[in-house]
């Protein structure tokens, strides 16, 4: 695996009477958050995403079922597979996104370093590319 997918695995705090995962804003998430919002019930076969956020970081984690995260950071694509309510990936700014292969319990959670803002997105993957080379160029 590369640069590009970094995983943190949350320390469960379970007991005999099950599980338990805390997520805390700059300790187990490098972040200050700002939002949270989850992702469930996508129809089989639907992929989401599909854009990049100048301007926002971001954790994600299945906390039940999986998906198939693709990260792109118009350079390298990596590939993860979120399967466990312990693992969380972070996705940093300029970086596409894709989420495949949601089984029908899945989940996904995502924390955020930012509150909502539609301006923030790059819905479009030429105009994602031609951000990230005028970045490196300056
Ligand atoms: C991301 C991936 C992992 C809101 O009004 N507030 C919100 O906080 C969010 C996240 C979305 N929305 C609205 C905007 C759309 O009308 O909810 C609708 C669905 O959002 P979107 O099509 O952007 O959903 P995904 O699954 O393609 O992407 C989402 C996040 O938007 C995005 O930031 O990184 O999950």
């Amino acid at each position: 695996m590369g640069d590009l997918v970094k995983l943190i695995d949350f320390p469960p705090l379970g007991d005999d009477r099950g599980s338990l995962v805390a997520l805390e804003a700059n300790k187990t998430i490098p972040f200050e958050i700002k939002r949270v919002y989850y992702i469930f019930g996508t129809k089989p076969g639907v992929a989401r995403g599909f854009h990049a956020h100048k301007n926002l970081k971001q954790v994600a984690v299945c906390v039940t079922g999986s998906c198939r995260m693709l990260l792109d950071d118009g350079r390298h694509k990596e590939e993860v597979l979120l399967d466990s309510p312990t693992k969380g990936v972070v996705i940093e700014e300029l970086v596409w996104r894709e989420m495949h292969e949601f089984t029908p319990d899945c989940v996904l959670l995502v924390l955020a370093s930012e509150h909502y803002d539609e301006a923030d997105y790059i819905r479009d993957y030429s105009v994602f590319l031609d951000i990230v080379k005028n970045e490196a160029n300056k």
